[in-house]
């Protein structure tokens, strides 16, 4: 199998002012796109050229030999989930099964949005933050560089970038104004929803 980038689900600079035409150029067509390439090149010729993404995730997870693969695949597989998770106009509080879902586990829309941005903005270094379905729980976490939550077994409903390359051109060291800025202004929750439902068919 051979990767490729996928387009961005909007225009380029259809989620500006909060993130970007110059952002999206970069962080999709440059450090996305790199990510799909070296992926393509280590895997050419190997085993693993005819696994998914997620197989080839989950296999070079715990292989101090494919460092390199694992860090490309789960990069590939992040960003796949994070430009899904925006949309123009969107943030706010949630509809649907998400929304109960969101109240079950965390009291309120309130206490989610406190508990997910006071995670993300505590990430020490380059990686991800995210809602994931952990069994029957929703969780508030973050994992460090490339790791994708399928790893741990949790499944992805929320992906956030919080590499400095995803916020750097607009915020700075803003982290936390990029943040709410995602929750608030970008969050694709019919995107959320889809995987929500996926989930929980397994
Ligand atoms: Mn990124």
């Amino acid at each position: 199998m051979t990767f490729s980038l996928p387009d961005l689900p909007y225009p380029v600079d259809a989620l500006a002012p909060n993130i970007s035409a110059d952002t999206l150029r970069l962080h999709h067509g440059k450090h996305h796109a790199t990510y799909v390439d070296k992926l393509n090149g280590l895997v050419s010729g190997t085993r693993m050229e005819s696994l998914g993404l997620d197989a080839i995730v989950l296999e070079s997870a715990d292989n101090p030999e494919q460092v390199s693969i694992f860090n490309n695949a789960g990069q590939a597989w992040n960003h796949n989930h994070y430009w899904n998770c925006m949309r123009p106009n969107g943030g706010g509080a949630p509809t649907g099964d998400i929304a109960d879902a969101i109240n079950g586990s965390f009291g309120s829309f309130d206490d989610f949005r406190s508990k997910f941005l006071e995670t993300a903005a505590a990430h020490f270094g380059s990686g991800w933050a995210w809602l994931v379905l952990d069994g029957d729980a929703l969780k508030a976490t973050s994992t460090p560089n490339a790791m994708p939550p399928i790893v741990h077994g949790q499944k992805a409903l929320i992906a956030c970038d919080v590499w400095e390359h995803s916020y750097y051109l607009d915020y700075q060291n803003r982290r936390p104004d990029y943040l709410a800025a995602f929750v608030d202004k970008l969050l694709n929750w019919d995107y959320v929803n889809q995987q929500l439902a996926s989930a929980r068919r397994g």
